[in-house]
């Protein structure tokens, strides 16, 4: 039986200091998302994008908790409650969340859905380390924080949305890091979650990087999400994030990662959920990396050179 992939757009841009990645969705759909996942042999269904709140419909005077420095945090928490009750119902119903933003800070969504009901292990594949808290923040832009947050982290740990219930630091592994923050340089050596910078993939090669990656997030977990940043690859081959950072990954061996995914999937049966964010078609040469995007998601799902 064929698997269905249920697409999730989350046009979300409250937690980045620009405005363009809340058409990620659309960019990424018209790069022929859907027809690459047929081709990659599952049943894409599209449920189009959640409604984003508007920032001026927020309530002056509702109470905001103290919360440190976290811009829109409101209705960040108003929209991935709502891809936390998705992605939950889309796994409860035996299907696969594909969560498309928007933003990194929809992954607090993916995380704590995709976490309700089994233990998870993550693998985080962005220049970033997404790991700052409100109070460790340079930015206050809560794309730099979900992770933390679902690891309830910080003022996170205060709420009842964003701690994710079932996963823990050490099911958890970076690939490609090359931009930290001083702070959370010290974080994340503190933590237990395992780090892959860009200086591993270059001495080891990405497939080796990639096995142990999935080692990490497969041991003792239910099953993978997989989160990709798309300024994880260099800015020559995507040009089109929020965040261009040089030295990134290349075309082939991002999708060598993601083949390296696949073929695990195919015999172990390990991925659960996925998010693909910071596409920024503002940004965007020729809607190049939307269809990166799409192109990389459809190799995760099983797409083939032959
Ligand atoms: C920085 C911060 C970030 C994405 C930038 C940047 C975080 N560490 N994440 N672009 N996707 O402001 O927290
Ligand atoms: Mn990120
Ligand atoms: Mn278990
Ligand atoms: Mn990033």
């Amino acid at each position: 039986m064929e698997r269905t992939v249920r697409i999730i757009g989350a046009p979300m841009d409250y937690g980045a200091n620009r405005r363009g990645v809340d058409m990620g969705p659309s960019a990424i759909r018209y790069a022929d998302l859907a027809d690459g996942l047929e081709r990659a042999g599952v049943d894409p269904v599209d449920d189009g994008d959640l409604t984003m709140p508007r920032a001026e419909e927020r309530d002056p005077d509702a109470d905001q908790p103290s919360r440190g420095d976290a811009k829109f945090l409101r209705e960040i928490e108003d929209v991935c409650k709502r891809v936390r009750d998705r992605v939950a119902t889309t796994l409860a119903d035996g299907e696969f969340p594909l969560v498309l933003g928007g933003d990194h800070s929809v992954a607090i969504g993916s995380l704590t859905g995709s976490a309700r009901d089994a233990d998870l292990g993550a693998i985080w594949f962005d220049a970033h380390a997404d790991l700052n808290t409100p109070e460790t923040s340079p930015s206050g832009n809560v794309h730099g924080m979900p992770l933390a947050a679902a690891l309830g982290r910080g003022a996170f740990g205060e709420t009842e949305w964003a701690p994710a219930p079932r996963l823990r630091e050490s099911s958890i592994a970076y690939v490609g890091l090359r931009s930290i923050d001083d702070r959370e340089r010290e974080l994340i050596r503190e933590s237990e979650i395992t780090a892959f910078t860009m200086a591993d993939i270059d001495q080891r090669g990405i497939s080796a990087v990639v096995d142990d990656a999935l080692a990490v997030a497969t041991d003792g977990t239910d099953g993978v999400h997989v989160s990709l940043d798309l300024d994880w690859l260099d800015p020559k081959t995507a040009p089109g994030v929020g965040t261009p950072v040089r030295g990134g990954v290349t075309y082939r061996e991002a999708h060598a990662a993601l083949e390296t995914l696949s073929r695990r999937d195919e015999e172990q049966g390990i991925l659960r959920s996925m998010d693909v964010v910071e596409v920024n078609p503002i940004l965007d040469e020729g809607n190049e990396t939307a269809t990166l995007a799409a192109e990389l998601t459809a190799s995760t799902f099983g797409k083939r050179i032959l």
